[in-house]
Formats: C-alpha cells, sequence, structure tokens
C-alpha cells in the first residue's frame, strides 16, 4: 500500500523509509505528495499543523496520507523553538547558533523533540493521530554530520554524550521523536486499515 507522505523535507522521508524497514511490516511505501503540495500551517500546536499537512497531502493526491509536525523544546526558552523549529532564523546553521546563544545564559539544559503525526483517508478524514518523544540536552558545542536540523546540538539521554547527528542513521530511529511516532502509527495500519 502506498501513503502519501505530506511534506517538502526530504530528510523526513528517508527517515521514515528506514524506519519502516526496521519495522518489518510489508507493503507499505511512503511516497511524495503531487506538485504543489503547499499547506498553510496556520496552526498554534504540532498536531494541528500535522493534521493541516496531512488534509492538504489528501486533498491534492486522492489518496490515504500521513503528516508530522515536529520540532525542539527547550525547558529553559519556556517551550521554544517548539512549533517555529523550522522557522526559527534563515538557516539551519544559523539556527543552531542561535540556540545555542539563546541558551547559553542557563545552566538547565534540558529539551525534547516532539513529532505529532495524522493519518487521513483519501477524503482528509483522521484515521489515527498520535505522538512521539525523545528526551536529552542542547550540547554546548556541535558536534557530528549525520541526520539534519538541530541533531548537532541535541544529546540524547542514554547514549553517552552523543549528540543525534553522531548516531548511525538506524540508532537514531530506534530513539528519535519521529521513530516513536511512526511505530504507534504502524501498528495502528498493522491492526488493518
Ligand atoms: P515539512 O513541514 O514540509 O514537513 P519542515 O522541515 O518545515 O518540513 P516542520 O514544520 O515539522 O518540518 O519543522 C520541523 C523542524 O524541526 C525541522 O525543520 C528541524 O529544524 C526541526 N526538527 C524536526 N525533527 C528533527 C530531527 O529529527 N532532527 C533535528 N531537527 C529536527
Amino acid at each position: 500500500m502506498q501513503i502519501v507522505f505530506g511534506t517538502s523535507n526530504h530528510h523526513k522521508v528517508k527517515e521514515l523509509n528506514g524506519i519502516v524497514k526496521a519495522y518489518g511490516i510489508e507493503n507499505v511505501e511512503f511516497i511524495l505528495p503531487p506538485e504543489g503540495f503547499d499547506p498553510n500551517e496556520t496552526g498554534t500546536t504540532f498536531e494541528e499543523n500535522s493534521l493541516i499537512k496531512a488534509q492538504e497531502a489528501s486533498r491534492i493526491s486522492g489518496m490515504i496520507s500521513l503528516a508530522d509536525d515536529s520540532g525542539l523544546c527547550v525547558e529553559a526558552l519556556n517551550g521554544e523553538p517548539g512549533i517555529y523549529s523550522a522557522r526559527y532564523a534563515e538557516t539551519p546553521q544559523k539556527r543552531i547558533d542561535k540556540l545555542l546563544a539563546a541558551v547559553a545564559p542557563y545552566e538547565n539544559r534540558r529539551a525534547k523533540f516532539i513529532c505529532a503525526m495524522t493519518l487521513t483517508d483519501k477524503e482528509g478524514k483522521v484515521l489515527f493521530a498520535d505522538k512521539g518523544e525523545c528526551h536529552g540536552e542542547i550540547a554546548k558545542t556541535q558536534a557530528g554530520t549525520g541526520g539534519f536540523g538541530y541533531d548537532p546540538i541535541f544529546l540524547v539521554d542514554g547514549k553517552n554524550g552523543l549528540t543525534m547527528a553522531e548516531l548511525s542513521d538506524d540508532e537514531k530511529n530506534k530513539v528519535s521523536h519521529r521513530g516513536n511516532a511512526l511505530r504507534k502509527v504502524l501498528d495502528y495500519i498493522s491492526r488493518g486499515l
């Protein structure tokens, strides 16, 4: 079964397919939305934005669709950048630099990645929604080249001081917010759509 994944971020699709493979479900393939996918992310929560993206993907493809809305929430910054993680600064490196500067005055560097996922049918009706989290701390300096986004400055709990960007793709998928969310979606799909 092909499911449209409503995103413009190719890193997410690559991760998704790795998570599906490790999960071992057969006949599920995530494909990119048709050209023209341009959702208006006007929601005020991860859940709302994942619903907006999934419904837009269903609308333009006429197929069952999944979408995620994700981001990094930093305790000392009252949960920022949160749903604005992709819009926090112009480029990935500028976003990292801005976040390191913002957290610098604080001793508390606790943070978590959140990923909300929504699965919609071909008419855009919600079939399933849930979320995944990944807990850790903001590093003092960036390290690693894997993953994307804020991975080089996120120290994953239980990984001996390694950043998310220093983990292999499979290791990241096992502990990541996206892996934790997608496995719940795959559990739902396994029970029969
Ligand atoms: P789509 O909306 O098209 O899916 P996007 O990248 O704009 O792509 P989001 O609105 O969900 O997606 O924003 C997520 C941002 O949060 C992303 O651009 C990263 O900056 C950050 N982020 C999310 N998941 C991440 C991960 O696994 N590792 C590092 N940063 C992540």
